[in-house]
C-alpha cells in the first residue's frame, strides 16, 4: 500500500479539503501539502480509503465506534424515529419517549445511586455541564465559595472553553488564554513517562497525594470538585499504578468535595465493565458520557448525576443551561439501540471473559521488541511506549517524531493506530474477534520493525 492518489475522485475531495475544509486539531498547511486520506465506508473493524485500501481501525473511529461498522439496527432505529419525530426540544415542560426512554437506560447500568441523566451534544458539553451545574450544586447548599474544579495535567476532557481549561493539555492552553480562572492542575498518574526512581506503587501514592495538597493549598472551602478519567484516553492510554484510585478514594472521603468521572472513553463497556469507575471500584457523584453511548453513529454526550447532587439541585429553582439537541430523538434512539445491542448480543461479557484477555496476552508479545519500552493495557484499550532504552526508560528526542514516523508505517500497511508523542495506542471496536486482533498484532508488529529500521541505530 503506498501514499499514491490514483483516483480522480481523491483528488478532488482533497481540493474541497484545501479549499473549504477546516479539519479539527490540523496543521492546515501540513495537511493540505499531503492532502487528507478520504475514508469512504467501513463494516465491522474495518474501514476503506477512496484509493480502495482496506484498514483495521485499531481506534474504533475515535474510541466510540463500540458495537463495529454496519450495525443495520442503530441504521433502522435512527430511520424509525425521522419518521416519527425527526426534532423536538426537551426544553419548555416538554420531552419524548426516546430521551426519557435512553435515560432510563442509562441509570439501569450506571452505578448504584446514579439515576439521573442530562443529556448533550457531546462529551464537551458534558464537561461544560458538569462545571456549572457543581458551581450551582454548592451555590444551592449556601456554599458559593466552593468553584474551583481541581483536575489533572495531560487530562482530556474535551475543545469546548471549559472543556480544554479543565483538560491539561499545555498545547490547547497555549491558544486562547486558558485554562479559564477556577480551574487547577495537579500532576498525572504516568508511571513510564514520569515515575522516576519511584516504584510504580510509589509513584501511584505520590501522584494521588497531589490531590491533598492541591486541596489544602486552595482550601477546601473553595474547591467544587476533582475531575478525572479512570484511565487517561487521549493522553497516551495512562493506566495509573494499582496504589492510585484506593490513595485518591482515601483523600476524597477526607474532604467535602464532589467526585467526577469522565467516562467519555471508558464508558460503555471498554474496560470491559459498563463504567471504567465499575472496573476500579470507584464511586463517582457524576460521569461525563458520550462516544460509546451511541457508538458514534450520531452526535450525543451527557452527564449522569447522583441522587445526592440531584437532590440540591432538585429543590434549587431553575437550572439555567441546555442545548437546542440536548436528549436529540434521533441520536437517543440510536443510543436506546445500541444500549439493547450491548446487552442482549452480552458485548461486555465477551470483552471481559475472551476478547480482551487475548488483546491483552497478545499485546504483551510486542514487549520484546527493541523499539518498546513497556506495554500496557486494560479490556480493549492498550498503549505501547516507545523508547530508545528499555530498562532506564529513556525516550526518543522529540524532534525524532518516532510516533509518527511508526503511525505512518501503521497507515501505509492498512492499520489505525494512533500515536500520542511516542505512546502508540489502540482502542478498537469491542467487537473486534481473536483473528482481527492477531491481524492489529501483526500489523502493529510490522510496524515495529519498519519503524526500528529508520531509527535504531
Ligand atoms: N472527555 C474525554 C475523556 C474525551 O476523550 C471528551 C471529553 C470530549 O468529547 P467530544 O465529544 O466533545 O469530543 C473526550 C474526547 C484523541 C481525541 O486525540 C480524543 C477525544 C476527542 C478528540 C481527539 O484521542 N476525546
Amino acid at each position: 500500500m503506498t501514499n499514491a492518489v490514483t483516483n480522480p475522485k481523491t483528488r478532488e475531495w482533497q481540493a474541497m479539503s484545501r479549499e473549504h475544509h477546516l479539519a479539527p486539531f490540523s496543521d492546515y498547511q501540513q495537511l493540505h501539502e499531503k492532502g487528507p486520506r478520504i475514508i469512504t465506508k467501513a463494516d465491522g473493524v474495518y474501514l476503506w480509503d477512496s484509493e480502495g485500501h482496506k484498514i483495521l481501525d485499531g481506534m474504533a473511529g475515535l474510541w466510540c465506534v463500540a458495537v463495529g461498522y454496519g450495525g443495520e439496527e442503530l441504521v433502522e432505529a435512527a430511520a424509525a424515529q425521522m419518521r416519527e419525530l425527526p426534532f423536538y426540544n426537551t426544553f419548555f415542560q416538554t420531552a419524548h419517549p426516546p430521551a426519557l426512554e435512553l435515560a432510563k437506560a442509562i441509570a439501569d447500568v450506571a452505578p448504584q445511586g446514579m439515576n439521573h441523566v442530562f443529556f448533550t451534544g457531546s462529551g464537551s458539553e458534558g464537561n461544560d455541564t458538569m462545571l456549572r451545574m457543581v458551581r450551582h450544586y454548592w451555590a444551592c447548599k449556601g456554599q458559593p465559595n466552593k468553584k474551583v474544579i481541581i483536575s489533572r495535567h495531560n487530562g482530556y476532557h474535551g475543545s469546548t472553553v471549559a472543556g480544554a481549561s479543565l483538560g491539561g493539555m499545555k498545547y490547547m492552553h497555549e491558544q486562547g488564554d486558558l485554562p479559564i480562572p477556577g480551574i487547577v492542575h495537579i500532576p498525572q498518574p504516568y508511571w513510564f513517562g514520569e515515575g522516576g526512581d519511584m516504584s510504580p506503587e510509589e509513584f501511584g501514592v505520590w501522584a494521588a497525594d497531589q490531590l491533598e495538597k492541591k486541596i489544602l493549598e486552595v482550601g477546601e472551602d473553595n474547591v467544587a470538585a476533582f475531575i478525572a478519567e479512570p484511565i487517561q484516553g487521549a493522553g497516551g492510554v495512562i493506566i495509573p499504578p494499582e496504589t492510585y484510585w484506593p490513595r485518591i478514594r482515601e483523600i476524597l472521603a477526607k474532604y467535602d468535595i464532589l467526585f467526577v468521572a469522565d467516562e467519555v472513553i471508558c464508558g460503555f463497556g471498554r474496560t470491559g465493565e459498563w463504567f471504567g469507575s465499575d472496573f476500579y471500584g470507584n464511586k463517582p457523584d457524576l460521569m461525563t458520557i458520550a462516544k460509546g453511548l451511541t457508538s458514534g453513529y450520531v452526535p450525543m454526550g451527557g452527564l449522569i448525576v447522583s441522587d445526592k447532587v440531584f437532590q440540591v439541585i432538585n429543590a434549587g429553582g431553575d437550572f439555567n443551561h441546555g442545548f437546542t439537541y440536548s436528549g436529540h430523538p434521533v441520536a437517543a434512539a440510536v443510543g436506546l439501540a445500541n444500549l439493547r445491542i450491548l446487552k442482549e448480543e452480552k458485548i461486555l461479557e465477551k470483552v471481559r471473559e475472551e476478547t480482551a484477555p487475548y488483546l491483552q496476552k497478545r499485546l504483551r508479545e510486542l514487549a520484546d521488541h527493541p523499539l518498546v519500552g513497556e506495554v500496557r493495557g486494560v479490556g480493549m484499550l492498550g498503549a505501547i511506549e516507545l523508547a530508545k532504552n528499555k530498562q532506564t526508560r529513556e525516550r526518543f528526542p522529540s524532534e525524532m517524531g518516532v510516533g509518527m514516523i511508526c503511525r505512518g508505517h501503521c497507515f501505509e500497511n492498512g492499520l489505525i493506530m494512533r500515536a500520542v508523542g511516542d505512546t502508540m495506542i489502540i482502542a478498537p471496536p469491542l467487537v473486534i474477534s481473536k483473528d482481527e486482533i492477531d491481524e492489529l498484532v501483526e500489523k502493529a508488529r510490522k510496524c515495529l520493525d519498519l519503524t526500528a529500521r529508520g531509527v535504531l541505530v
